[in-house]
């Protein structure tokens, strides 16, 4: 919760140097963004791989550069996370800028308490962004923000009510964090428990705690449309086999 309120200072001041109406004009005058759910939502299991130096739970994870992990990921990710969060997981809005020179479908991974976030994100380049629910306001809004703005977010959950908030709020990509926010402790189980909650037509994104294929098989069998997987990749002594095994 102290991310919250730190986040929304960040916000403020962000909107300070880059006014709302200037993000505004940089739209009109930018490409469409490639389609998300398009890219996630075929008929095997999917794969968003993430970009992510570091998080509260494992401190620091990599220092490998964005270009490296992004040569991979251009070849067997259907879409790449990036954590543009700066304070907790020491990442940048410039690495989601500079991750568009690769055409993938990007999800910008922040916590968003603010529509001027959005605006942000497809300012940027991003196809897609984490909405956790009960983190962004409106999410009704939010969602119908994105869907102007051309992007499809991603909508994360936590518990069954959080999931029939989503449903109702028109959510259609919905992630279940196998991660507990607050403890950080990750049980794959989660999955398990919400996938029948989402409806066939959607997509359902399983995230975090993936060490491996194992773990995408069970969470394959669990009914994950998609998997959502950054620390395995990001700290595997050869990440390019590793995915090569999971996909
Ligand atoms: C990736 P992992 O365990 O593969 O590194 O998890 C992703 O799911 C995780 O970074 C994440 C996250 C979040 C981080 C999911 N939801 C919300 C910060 C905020």
């Amino acid at each position: 919760r102290d991310i919250i309120r730190s986040k929304k200072l960040e916000v403020k001041e962000l909107m300070k140097k880059t006014p709302l109406s200037i993000l505004r004009d940089d739209i009109t005058v930018m490409d469409e963004p490639v389609s998300f759910p398009a890219a996630v939502g075929g008929g095997k299991v999917s794969l968003i791989c993430e970009y992510k130096r570091a998080s509260p739970s494992m401190g620091r994870i990599s220092e490998r550069g964005l270009e490296e992990m992004m040569e991979v990921y251009r070849d067997l990710a259907d879409a790449v996370s990036i954590v543009t969060d700066g304070k907790y997981f020491k990442g940048s809005l410039d690495l989601l800028s500079r991750a568009t020179d690769y055409g993938k479908p990007l999800l910008m991974k922040d916590f968003l308490v603010d529509e001027y976030q959005i605006y942000r994100a497809r300012a940027s380049g991003a196809s897609s962004v984490l909405l956790i629910t009960g983190v962004f306001p409106d999410l009704e809004s939010g969602i119908q923000k994105c869907r102007e703005l051309s992007m499809e977010p991603l909508v994360e959950c936590h518990t069954s009510l959080d999931i029939f908030r989503a449903l109702e709020a028109g959510a259609e990509i919905i992630g279940v964090n196998n991660r507990d926010l607050e403890t950080f402790e990750v049980d794959l189980e989660r999955t398990h428990a919400l996938a029948p909650l989402v409806p066939d037509e959607l997509i359902l994104v399983s995230e975090s705690g993936v060490r491996g294929p194992e773990d995408a098989e069970i969470l394959a069998g669990y009914g994950a449309d998609a998997l959502l997987i950054g620390t395995a990749p990001m700290s595997a002594q050869n990440p390019r086999e590793l995915l090569e095994e999971i996909v």
